[in-house]
């Protein structure tokens, strides 16, 4: 049984500029929650990084899955998880997602594929080459699209999946978000190699190299690896070079990163980059562009106001839903 909603086959670059300000703007949002305390535990934001959730979900059929990390807002959002439910979620409300008991690091909703966020790193892969699996054994023509940092190369779990995907021949792709630090430490200082890219070649598996800032590239990326992957051609691991713009949780103000590193970057910003492309097509002039953000921004305050003023859970429901 194969869906009748297909995936898109050219990208849809105004679509996707939307899709990344809207992230944008709500980790603005989430930012700000935190830091008036209306939100408790930690939050890990993606700003930077956008580019790579948007090509890769605007490359995806509704009902493929995705699982990613504690680092999974952009992911969410870029699958269609709603504004409000995302917020309420943050804000521990009973409108939220799952009713308030995930928080930043759990947005899962099973309906819009989004099967986990993983706070353990390296545990979303083996997942996602079992929802791959289960989808080739079903013939259902579903693929399987994992999301980890580059952290998670380092983790037993990413070259048991990766075997066992090629081995298979799954349709999973392994997308790595590689931002150049895992929680404090610098990719270099954990790891032999500077293109992670390479690790496929020990499966097997291909690999591509991606601008991971480039949301077009990222797009065209994933659609080849997912066209090869539903035609039963097997895993593919796609290194997307990104950054994030802040430090790795809301409580790192990320001092050990070079100042001119993180300039070089934010100058590559993938909003910056999407609006110089719209520009040079001449059909979007910075004004129209403008008038985007701003719609947005109004979607932004208006859902985070409603989830602000939503229910809280009743007291009842504190042991429903979870493993006592
Ligand atoms: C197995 C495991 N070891 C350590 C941690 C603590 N930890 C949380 S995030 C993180 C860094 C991961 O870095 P990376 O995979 O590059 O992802 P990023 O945070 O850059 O998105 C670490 C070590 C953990 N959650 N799980
Ligand atoms: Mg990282």
């Amino acid at each position: 049984m194969s869906t009748e909603v297909e995936a898109a086959t050219t990208p849809d670059l105004v679509a996707m500029y939307r899709d990344m300000v809207r992230i944008r703007a709500f980790e603005e949002m989430v930012q700000q929650l935190f830091m008036q305390s209306l939100m408790s535990g930690t939050t890990h934001l993606a700003q930077g990084q956008e580019a790579v959730a948007v090509g890769a979900a605007r490359a995806m059929r509704p009902d493929d899955y995705s699982t990613y990390t504690y680092r999974g807002h952009h992911h969410a959002l870029a699958r269609g998880l709603e504004l409000e439910a995302a917020f309420a979620e943050l804000l521990g409300r009973a409108t939220g997602v799952n009713r308030g008991k995930g928080g930043s690091m759990h947005l899962t909703q099973s309906d819009l594929g989004l099967y986990g966020s993983f706070a353990i790193v390296g545990a979303g892969l083996p997942v996602a080459v079992g929802l791959g699996r289960a989808a080739q054994l079903r013939r259902d023509g579903r693929v399987s699209l994992s999301f980890f940092g580059d952290g998670a190369t380092n983790i037993g779990a990413f070259h048991e999946a990766m075997n066992l995907a090629s081995v298979w021949k799954a349709p999973v792709i392994f997308v790595c978000e590689n931002n150049l630090y895992g929680e404090y430490s610098a990719l270099r200082s954990t790891t032999p190699v500077e293109d992670l890219a390479i690790r496929a070649s020990s499966y097997a598996m291909r690999a591509q190299i991606v601008d991971g800032n480039d949301v077009i590239a990222v797009f065209d990326a994933a659609s080849a690896a997912i066209a090869r992957a539903r035609e039963g051609e097997g895993p593919t691991f796609l290194e997307c070079k990104t950054y994030r713009h802040r430090g790795h949780s809301r409580s790192d103000p990320a001092k050990y990163r070079p100042a001119e590193e993180v300039q070089a970057w934010m100058a590559r910003d993938p909003l910056i980059i999407a609006r110089d492309k719209l520009a040079e097509s001449e059909a979007h002039t910075d004004a129209d562009l403008d008038r985007i953000d701003a719609e947005i921004g109004a979607d932004i305050d208006a859902a985070a106001e409603r989830a602000k003023s939503a229910p809280w859970p009743d007291l009842r429901e504190v042991i429903t839903n979870v493993y006592a």
